[in-house]
């Protein structure tokens, strides 16, 4: 019967997602002369920054910096007010996005992707919704997230709570009011970090449960300068230049020495400079931070000691210090987030070794302790990198899915393709540099790279694109290798997927850096795509 009632519409391309991804997809197909609609299950544009609204939600990269850059006029004229921009500016930035380059009228909200199979004998993907829609798309591109779908931990009772619960990544639109409640908050990441100062300044008491401590720095936002404003937008060409060179793709004025390299004085000089700079500059320290245990732990040591100056019981700052390799999981930036353990409100409770053992209706217990709260917060992080893309049933040749392709890992080459997907792209996706970069900068990189190649396919009259299993094989060797020569593929981080119980460990984002990363994908196209069978 629904046959009938839901003819097929015919593209060239089906994008799901109208995150920053893709919102500029639909804009370069557009350019390029291709039909393509947007299938968004929000109601709104924004992806990460349409869902993630829980007080306090702001970018750590830089607003001048996370942005696009594809258009001159647009980078002149939008105006960041703060040096990190909140949600709200970021999502009303995307908004003025879609309205400027007339998107709306190519996406359809409210609407999730359920499956998409690969038609053999036509070279096309068949889109379906839960809307009951059905599309026939030359191209399926995927710019689904890395970070969208939520992790709500499988605990014992967790239904059995008779508050509201939230999670940060899934926060109600009309904003969450804590005044005089007892809130709890179980996960201590980058987004409980900007959290919980937030929440303890409104609720009458705050219970934090903590399983890992974050290494995390001080944001140091602020107003932005308008002279700096008007000296980068008089020389933004020039910062996106230097900001593409750098292996994060934006401009921590990275210092090109190793601590091996730097006198002790020298050294100390550095750590107090960057933790003045603020934010994720702290990368930028030295060159050798992810790579030479002895930096590492000097670094780690500098940070350790100031959360020690910063909290002032010393049982508490024990227990908010990391003890793992530093930036090992993502570091965090920060406003008064261990200053927050300091208010009579808020209350750590260590859950590293005696996990929760069950929510109950009036909260939860850890060690047969029970805690009492009105509200439950949940910044549990999400299932990374493959979690979106698993939720949709892909079907590539012979009816093999992605999920069971990928039941050992990620299997991608540049982290575009995945042998035996033809025609299939993910914009970011795992084996890409994505989340150590700028994503904004990485994603402009990968839509215009997809652009080219459809491009390229209409120009030579080509109806398929799949990468080959050597060159995929060949790929995901050379990430691992890559991973395995640093110091981050030894914690249980999301960049692992260890957060996620059953998720295979296999290093998922791709750790060998912006620029080397291009250079690969121009050297692929300029050797018309190599690695890629083309028919
Ligand atoms: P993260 O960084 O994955 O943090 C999730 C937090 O939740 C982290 O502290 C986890 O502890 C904790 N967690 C997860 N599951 C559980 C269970 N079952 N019990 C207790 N604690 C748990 O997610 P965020 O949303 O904060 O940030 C995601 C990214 O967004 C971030 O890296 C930036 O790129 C932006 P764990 O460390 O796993 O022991």
């Amino acid at each position: 019967m629904s046959d009938q009632c839901t003819p097929t519409q015919t593209l060239d391309a089906v994008v799901v997602g109208a995150g920053f991804a893709g919102l500029y997809m639909l804009h370069r197909l557009r350019q390029l002369g291709f039909s393509a609609r947007v299938i968004e299950a929000g109601s709104g544009a924004g992806g990460t920054w349409f869902w993630n609204r829980y007080p306090g939600a702001r970018v750590d990269i830089e607003s001048m910096q996370y942005s696009y850059q594809f258009s001159e006029e647009l980078q002149q004229e939008w105006q960041w007010s703060e040096r990190y921009a909140p949600q709200a500016e970021l999502l009303a930035y995307i908004n003025h996005v879609v309205e400027r380059f007339d998107l709306a009228r190519d996406i359809q909200f409210n609407t999730r992707v359920v499956s998409a199979v690969f038609d053999q004998a036509g070279s096309r993907w068949q889109v379906t919704t839960d809307g009951d829609d059905r599309f026939s798309a030359r191209f399926c591109i995927m710019a689904t997230g890395c970070l969208s779908a939520a992790n709500k931990p499988d605990i014992k009772g967790i239904d059995s709570f008779k508050g509201p619960t939230y999670h940060t990544g899934e926060w109600p639109h009309d904003g969450v009011d804590f005044t005089g409640k007892r809130v709890g908050i179980i996960g201590t990441g980058s987004s409980a970090i900007q959290a919980i100062p937030e929440i303890a300044r409104q609720a009458a008491h705050l219970t934090v449960f903590q399983r890992t401590p974050t290494f995390s720095v001080p944001a140091r936002n602020a107003p932005l300068d308008p002279e700096y404003v008007k000296n980068v937008k008089q020389n933004y060409a020039a910062l996106r230049k230097t900001a593409k060179q750098q292996f994060v793709a934006f401009d921590t004025k990275a210092n090109e020495k190793a601590a091996t390299d730097m006198s002790a004085e020298e050294i100390k000089v550095e750590l107090e400079r960057r933790w003045e700079m603020g934010g994720l500059n702290f990368y930028g320290g030295f060159a050798d931070l992810l790579v030479n245990q002895h930096t590492n732990d000097m670094v780690a040591d500098f940070v350790r000691e100031k959360i020690a100056q910063k909290v002032k019981n010393p049982a508490t700052a024990a227990l908010l210090t990391p003890k793992v390799i530093f930036a090992c999981k993502r570091l965090c930036a920060d406003t008064d987030y261990f200053e927050t353990y300091n208010r009579d409100n808020v209350t750590l409770v260590d859950i590293s070794t005696t996990p929760i053992d069950t929510i109950t209706p009036e909260g939860l217990t850890v060690a047969g302790k029970a805690y009492a709260f009105d509200t439950l917060v949940f910044a549990t992080g999400f299932d990374a990198m493959t979690g979106s893309l698993n939720k949709i049933d892909i079907r590539g040749i012979g009816g093999k899915t992605l999920k069971d392709k990928w039941s050992a890992g990620p299997r991608t080459y540049l982290g575009l393709c995945s042998a035996g997907f033809p025609n299939l792209f993910t914009i970011s996706g795992p084996g890409s540099p994505s989340v150590f970069t700028n994503m904004v900068t990485s994603i402009e990189q990968h839509v215009e790279y997809i652009g080219d190649i459809i491009a390229y396919m209409g120009k030579h009259k080509l109806s398929a694109i799949d990468a080959t299993k050597e060159a995929e094989d060949a790929w995901v060797d050379h990430v691992n290798e890559v991973a395995g020569g640093t110091l981050v593929n030894s914690c249980s981080s999301w960049y692992l997927g260890a957060n996620i119980p059953g998720k295979q460990r296999v290093f998922m984002p791709y750790i060998g850096g912006f620029p080397p990363y291009v250079e690969k994908c121009n050297e692929v196209a300029k050797n018309g795509y190599e690695g890629f069978a083309l028919k």
